[in-house]
């Protein structure tokens, strides 16, 4: 038994959908909402006590942090490939995926967000100023590390789909849910066009998701 706890509009379980998506592996929802805060009930604390989404259950095993679940797949189910085998070009996409997931997520979490409303009183305004200056600043980088790196092609790594491409396209959607000016940022945004074309990548989107609203 395979099964993901996720939301549809998550991006860190958006990663994990596109990955078990490109391995073609199946899956069951467990829709954690978390609007409703169900992160934060008994049930799920008791599935992964740090209280975030997603959380993969794979037979006995239970992986959470969205980059170790990726890892994992990686390594259980190794066919495509998403974390390359010659060590420097795994350095590379590890590199750009936590761009992503290291650099810019974090900052921009729901948590983080409320954070600022409820203890430093933003209004709507600096919420979104913050969240698009954080947008800025990673996908700056992201666009900077390609381009001085050199080893892109229809995908970061050549035309090979890696984990810097899977956690580049949930954080693309998200950062265009918040109206952030991204045209500082083409070849970012050209490959995860690309991908998040691709119809293993369209089939796990967030509005195709049972639990989306
Ligand atoms: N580093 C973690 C982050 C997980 C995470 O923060 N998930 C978000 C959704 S994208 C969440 O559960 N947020 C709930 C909250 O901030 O209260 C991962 O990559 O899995």
């Amino acid at each position: 038994m395979r099964a993901l706890y996720t939301f549809f509009r998550s991006s860190t379980s958006y990663r994990v959908r596109i990955a078990l998506a490109v391995k073609g592996l199946d899956w069951e929802p467990r829709y954690v909402s978390l609007p409703k805060m169900e992160h934060r009930s008994a049930d799920y604390m008791g599935v992964n006590p740090q209280g975030l989404v997603p959380t993969l259950v794979d037979g006995e095993h239970v992986i959470a942090q969205s980059l170790t679940i990726l890892e994992y797949l990686d390594e259980i189910y190794p066919e495509p490939p998403i974390v390359p085998r010659d060590p420097a070009e795994r350095a590379y996409v590890r590199r750009l995926a936590q761009i992503i997931g290291c650099d810019m997520h974090p900052l921009n979490n729901i948590r983080v967000l409320k954070w600022l409303k409820s203890r430093w009183d933003f209004s709507e305004d600096d919420t979104n100023e913050w969240y698009r200056h954080w947008v800025d600043e990673g996908f700056r980088s992201f666009e900077a590390t390609l381009a001085f790196e050199g080893r892109h092609g229809i995908y970061c790594l050549g035309d090979r789909l890696s984990i810097a491409d899977i956690c580049l396209v949930p954080q693309v959607a998200n950062a265009r849910r918040f109206n952030c000016d991204l045209s500082a940022f083409p070849m970012t945004i050209a490959i995860a066009d690309r991908i998040a074309a691709l119809p293993a990548v369209q089939a796990v989107a967030p509005q195709t998701q049972a639990d989306a609203f």
